[in-house]
């Protein structure tokens, strides 16, 4: 199906996100299979969904549980003008477009967990994967791939997750459509990546710093060598979580997991 120029309320017309919408009852993860179609040529603002995902995923292989008739799982690609080292830039615009969209839906406002989630009351309604493919020092193209829980009930989600995660219904006792989110999704979306192409992620950052959830705390760090301690100040222009330690020095991380401590 042939994705129409989406007119939200506010009168935004979707500039770079108006392309094919590729729906699938199943799927093994829509981020492989729109990386698949990226190889083949796809142009960017293409966007694969899938009812289920057999092979859902998340970040260093975990799984992203994805049951039918439920939640939105999609993948879009993009090509974006920009060095390999800005591309974490992405996961953060898309955290703002995320948060922005499930903001909403819901009452409470969202928070943003460094770099992926987007927690609601504290618990994981949604999560980011983006997968880059490079070519000669140059991005040739980015999947970002959204997995946002709708209809999950909390007594249908698996035991491992379920204190940790909720959903759109958990919060507001109300059924939504996921297509009602992914079309407000493409529309966040398409705003905050034209935001980013246009004037770099400055114009961004301090709605992302509004929905940082951390800012100030002390939190363990795990990174996959080693576990860092220290008080999360905010994030660089690359995106990276800035750590200050106890004796004042300020660490940058780009990639771990990111855990509060208490007191
Ligand atoms: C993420 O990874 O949060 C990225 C999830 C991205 C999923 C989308 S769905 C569409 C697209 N196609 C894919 O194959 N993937 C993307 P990470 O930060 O590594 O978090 C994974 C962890 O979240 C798991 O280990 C579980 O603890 C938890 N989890 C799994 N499924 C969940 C769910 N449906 N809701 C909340 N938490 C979940």
């Amino acid at each position: 199906m042939g994705l129409e120029l989406i007119t939200m309320g506010d009168g935004w017309v979707n500039k770079r996100l108006n392309g094919k919408i590729h729906y699938f009852s199943e799927l093994d993860s829509t981020n492989s299979h729109a990386s698949r179609l990226a190889e083949k040529g796809a142009p960017e603002g293409e966007v694969v969904v899938a009812d289920t995902q057999t092979q859902g995923r998340g970040r260093l292989g975990r799984r992203w549980i994805s049951p039918p008739r439920t939640n939105l799982y999609l993948s879009i690609i993009l090509r974006p003008q920009l060095p390999p080292a800005h591309a974490p830039q992405i996961t953060l615009m898309a955290a703002v477009a995320l948060a922005e969209t499930i903001g909403s839906f819901v009452s409470f406002r969202p928070t943003i967990k460094w770099p992926n989630d987007i927690l609601v009351q504290g618990k994981k309604m949604a999560g980011i994967l983006t997968e880059l493919s490079c070519r000669a020092e140059r991005v040739d193209f980015v999947i970002l791939g959204i997995g946002v829980n709708i209809n999950f009930l909390p007594n249908e989600m698996p035991a491992d997750i379920r204190n940790r995660a909720t959903s759109i219904f958990a919060m507001t006792q109300e059924k939504v459509r996921p297509e009602a989110v992914l079309r407000r999704l493409i529309h966040d979306l398409d705003r905050c990546y034209g935001e980013l192409e246009e004037f770099g992620f400055d114009a961004l950052a301090p709605r992302w710093e509004a929905y940082f959830s951390l800012r100030g705390q002390r939190v363990r760090v795990e990174l996959l060598d080693r576990v860092l301690f220290g008080c999360a100040k905010g994030i660089d222009r690359d995106g990276a979580l800035l750590i200050e330690g106890d004796d004042g020095s300020v660490q940058r991380v780009l990639a771990g997991d990111v855990i509060p401590m208490e007191g």
